[in-house]
């Protein structure tokens, strides 16, 4: 059984997409980001790095923390959605790396300045340019990826459930899809997938609204440092 912790954010998206398409058992710990849930110590000692999502094998006792990291433990456990041949498995991990290490921090930057910055994206000309600018270039990339292949990696993979929870707010980000038509293609296959849809539906009823975040939310979730989470963990010890 899998203990996924997790909020209904992109980032949880994947891990619960994946469970679902592998037909896995698992168990929803919920991680309230507004009320501080990820400086627990108890959840600092899965995910040190005060993100979720999380996972908890009890099957081997193993935890992971990174989505990315996650995805590859669910696909060696159930020999899904990653071919074990080192060449096809190489194609899976570098689009899995491209969405861990761009795609997701530059939309989850972009995805700050337009929901949640002082202001809004015309207060942060100079922000919302540069992460606008870098969630239309990765557009081009898959762009161009998909005109050869169906999925990102060839066949559907983990790459894809990465890739699609950032794809999903487009028009949110005013990203034009209309120059990318493979783009369209994909994430039309993808959000037709049941599981894709199931996944998504997790916890639905907890997604938070950015306009009512309050302002001590805003404070622990964007002006963390190193001294306010030693803080925080503290607090929440008590
Ligand atoms: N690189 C991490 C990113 C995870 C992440 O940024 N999670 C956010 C929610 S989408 C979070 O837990 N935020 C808590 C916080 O900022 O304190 C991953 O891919 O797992």
């Amino acid at each position: 059984m899998i203990d996924l912790y997790y909020a209904p954010t992109p980032n949880g998206w994947k891990i619960t997409i994946m469970l679902e398409e592998c037909g896995l058992p698992y168990t929803i710990v919920p991680v309230n980001l507004g009320a501080g849930d990820q400086f627990k110590p108890e959840f600092l000692a899965i995910s040190p790095n005060n993100r979720m999502p999380a996972i908890v094998d009890s099957d081997t006792g193993q935890s992971v923390f990174e989505s990315g990291a996650i995805l590859i433990y669910l696909a060696e456990k159930t020999g899904q959605f990653m071919p074990a041949e080192s060449s096809e498995r190489f194609d899976v991990l570098q689009w899995l790396f491209w969405q861990v290490g761009g795609l997701g921090p530059m939309a989850g930057q972009l995805s700050h300045f337009v929901n949640y910055a002082p202001g809004g994206p015309e207060a942060n000309e100079y922000a919302f340019a540069r992460y606008a600018g870098e969630y239309d270039r990765l557009f081009s990339v898959m762009e161009r990826t998909l005109s050869d292949n169906e999925f990102l990696a060839g066949d559907y993979s983990i790459a894809d459930m990465a890739s699609w929870p950032w794809i999903v707010p487009y028009k949110h980000f005013k990203q034009d899809m209309t120059p990318y038509p493979n783009v369209r293609r994909w994430f039309d296959a993808m959000k037709n997938r049941p599981a894709v849809q199931r996944g998504m539906d997790v916890g639905k009823a907890a997604r938070s609204d950015p306009s009512k975040m309050t302002d001590e939310q805003r404070k622990r979730m964007f002006l963390q440092t190193g001294a306010s989470v030693a803080a925080e963990t503290q607090d929440k010890a008590k």
